[in-house]
């Protein structure tokens, strides 16, 4: 890791907005080059997958897609976005998800349903006791496509309902909760949320094909939420992008790392000791 990307540290305003709001919006997080190569990969995998027989007309959600290139991989430990990741988590840090939403234009005619509102992580929603729950894990969103106009199969966020355990549905299944918005995003964008934002996928009424990277970023004790098949990329890892990627010396040490386990945590020592606490 290049000491350079510690001019990407999260500021104390986007510590402010993440905290407040539950999500941070930074634009222009890759450059157009990157774009365009990422695009070219994704179409390539989402090719395969409708070789493979998944249906050209419904969205495409592929978890575990970083195995498929570089290029994916990449982003894992992205200088201008991983400092934010730790500023917000932590040292103590993998990647225990990620994801690929291709999402074609449906076809179909703009309706008001209400979308799949929810927050992340499943049973720990229901299981875990304690109010507000508790934050564990983010995602980064980089969006390939221009999501920029409502209607293109944009994210959908509440704003600062990060802290609510319940959300308001309508009762009807029209329309959507109250304090909901798209988020408009141009190619480029990064867009982290916290696990708990309310949040949902939506239609694309569009005629552009939508296309999203996810990379979940969470405490090194919390186990994978997919097959995370990441471990023939350890070898040609740097130590803190083996770190994001579940590398570890043994299992107590994802609970009380050496500093073997986190190289993240010896890096920061060095370059930013605050952070390294
Ligand atoms: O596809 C989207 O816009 C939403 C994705 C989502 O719900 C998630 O990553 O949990």
């Amino acid at each position: 890791m290049d000491a350079s990307c510690l001019a990407h540290r999260l500021t104390e305003q986007e510590r402010q907005q993440f905290n407040e709001a539950g999500f941070l919006q930074i634009e222009n997080a890759l450059s157009p080059a990157q774009i365009a190569a990422l695009t070219e990969v994704t179409d390539r995998t989402y090719e395969a997958k409708v070789q493979q027989g998944h249906d050209p007309h419904t969205a495409l959600f592929y978890p575990n897609f970083l195995p498929d290139s570089d290029l994916f991989a990449d982003l894992v430990d992205y200088a201008p976005i991983l400092p934010k990741v730790w500023g917000i988590l932590g040292w103590n840090i993998y990647l225990y998800h990620a994801h690929l939403i291709v999402t074609p234009p449906s076809g179909k005619p703009q309706d008001n349903k209400t979308f799949g509102w929810h927050q992340d992580s499943g049973r720990v929603n229901a299981e875990i006791e304690s109010h507000p729950r508790p934050r564990l894990s983010l995602k980064v969103a980089y969006f390939l496509s221009d999501t920029s106009e409502p209607g293109r199969g944009n994210f959908w966020i509440i704003p600062g309902s990060h802290l609510c355990d319940t959300l308001e549905r309508p009762a009807d299944g029209v329309g959507q909760p109250e304090g909901a918005i798209p988020v408009l995003a141009k190619p480029g964008t990064a867009v982290f949320f916290d696990r708990r934002l309310w949040h949902t996928a939506s239609p694309n009424w569009s005629n552009i094909t939508r296309k999203i990277l996810f990379y979940g970023y969470g405490y090194r004790w919390i186990r994978t939420k997919d097959d995370m098949t990441v471990q023939s990329l350890w070898e040609r890892s740097d130590p803190i992008r083996r770190q994001m990627l579940g590398w570890g010396v043994n299992c107590n040490g994802h609970f009380s790392p050496s500093d073997e386990d986190v190289p993240l945590r010896v890096w920061l020592r060095e370059h930013s000791p605050e952070e390294a606490k």
